[in-house]
């Protein structure tokens, strides 16, 4: 999809001068996918996502080639592929064992067309006419806050709804400003399976004599990490940490062959994809961490569910190897991502990370008639992936770059009443020439300097430094508007 964001994130990076060329140079094709399923965004402090989407009937909506370049740094690949690979829901009386994503789907008739109202303040993504991601720049924790300097963190996320039976899944990705991803869960809707009184000790009496049967909600994702865009030559390790006398001992395991393992709160368990090749500029391997932060519920299913026994698997990758229980095991496939690990070497081969977590929803007088979102994530960050803390505010040592601001920046954090973008126009795919005329006002403009006041030194304000690039942004507002007038004819034909 061609987005106004490309062109006007460039914007003001660029001489005056020169805005007529760029508004003329053709949009570049993403590399990976069609523009109309790629996303570029670049969040108010420079650090920038891109990837490319998919919808399938089964997983619903699949990321590929997800990159991030931080703030001054080098764009690298951190996952080849990121998806949902199976929610299963087994309900405390063994009355219903469900398998969602391989049962029914969270694509195809499942998935939901969403509203512009479920979508403030972002853009709706298309698949075949229907709006089903909302993609949407939020705030985040603050990046930091340390002697009375303080840094807001930003992010942006996709999420798309699913409806299965009575509930709304929502999987949502968050993608931060420091290269952080969260693979997050929600679960609404009104609960699906109830009883009687007599089995009151399988859920809870939420009305009388109607019992909310309790369940778990086991989320699995499949995760192919290509860091630094080779698959081959990344590993995965396994961090413990043993304590003893008051002395906290790290320990390190590296996986030679597939393996399942667990979350472990008594070592502090966490695990490392590591590249195998790429450091930081401190000569350290640059690695992502994956948590499981809220497995404290555990599934230990039936021996028929060996799935459920372990809460990360590390596999080599094969083809037919979809979905983590209820695999089609056509063609000699494996069932399920226990069976698949099996005694292969993941050495110099493609790894898939499928991690879990689980929630147990034990019904409440609140959950009827409608329940709220019950939310489930993991953890994956950088660790060495640069070489310092990568989102700063300091401009004395980074230049000034207004391309921090663009106008869907402007749009999402400040200036929510124009009309500017799809960011606010969801019905339409394109931008249109009408459309951006509006984009520069006076407001933004000032919005602007206001974020750059804030990007700059945490709200303190310069103000030389922004009386000059009001200035600048007063003069490229006005070149803006001609060079617009000149090119509106050009811009339709390439769209
Ligand atoms: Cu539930």
């Amino acid at each position: 999809m061609m987005t106004i964001t490309k062109k006007l994130s460039g914007l003001t990076t660029l001489s005056l001068g020169s805005l007529l060329a760029l508004w003329q140079a053709p949009v570049m094709a993403a590399e990976f996918c069609s523009d109309r399923y790629y996303i570029d965004v670049r969040l108010p402090n420079h650090a920038r996502w891109d990837m490319c989407w998919e919808h399938r009937s089964r997983e619903g909506i699949v990321l590929h080639k997800i990159h991030y370049t931080p703030k001054d740094g080098t764009r690298r690949m951190v996952l080849n592929e990121a998806t949902i690979a199976q929610i299963h829901v087994p309900y405390d009386d063994n009355g219903s064992r469900y398998h969602d994503v391989t049962d029914y789907g969270l694509g195809g008739r499942y998935m939901s067309e969403l509203s512009p109202r479920e979508c403030p303040h972002g853009k709706l993504l298309k698949f075949g006419g229907k709006r089903v991601i909302c993609q949407q720049l939020e705030d985040r924790d603050d990046t930091y806050s340390y002697n009375g300097e303080h840094l807001q963190g930003n992010a942006f996320s996709l999420f798309s709804v699913s409806q299965i039976g009575a509930y709304n899944y929502i999987p949502t990705w968050r993608f931060m400003d420091d290269g952080s991803i969260e693979p997050a869960m929600g679960a609404t809707g009104a609960l699906q399976r109830y009883g009687d009184s007599d089995i009151s000790e399988h859920g809870w009496l939420v009305s009388a004599n109607k019992v909310g049967i309790a369940h778990l909600h086991n989320f699995f994702w499949k995760l192919d990490f290509d860091l630094d865009g080779s698959g081959r030559n990344d590993f995965v390790e396994e961090l413990n940490f043993t304590q003893s006398d008051g002395r906290t001992v790290r320990e390190i395991t590296r996986y030679e062959q597939e393996t399942a393992s667990n979350v472990n709160p008594q070592t502090l368990r966490r695990w490392r994809v590591v590249d195998g090749t790429a450091t930081n500029n401190r000569g350290k391997p640059i690695s992502y961490e994956i948590r499981l932060h809220q497995s404290n519920q555990k599934d230990t299913g039936p021996t028929t569910e060996p799935f459920t026994q372990h809460d990360l698997y590390v596999t080599r990758y094969r083809r037919c190897e979809l979905f983590a229980s209820h695999n089609p095991s056509n063609g000699g496939c494996k069932d399920n991502v226990a069976a698949f690990v099996d005694g292969e070497t993941i050495t110099q081969e493609d790894i898939i990370v499928w991690p879990s977590t689980t929630f147990y929803h034990m019904p409440r007088a609140e959950d009827a008639p409608q329940m709220d979102a019950h939310w489930s994530s993991i953890s994956i960050t950088p660790r060495d992936w640069h070489d310092e803390q990568p989102v700063s505010n300091d401009l004395e040592t980074h230049d000034v770059e207004i391309d921090t601001v663009d106008t869907t920046d402007i749009v999402n954090t400040t200036d929510t009443n124009t009309d500017i973008v799809d960011t606010v126009d969801p019905d339409e795919d394109n931008i249109n020439t009408t459309d951006t005329i509006d984009t520069i006002n006076t407001s933004d403009i000032l919005n602007t300097a206001n974020i750059i006041r804030r990007l700059g030194n945490g709200g303190g304000g310069s103000f030389p430094k922004e009386s000059i690039l009001l200035l600048l942004l007063l003069l490229a507002k006005r070149k803006f508007r001609h060079a617009i007038t000149n090119t509106k004819i050009s811009l339709k034909a390439g769209d």
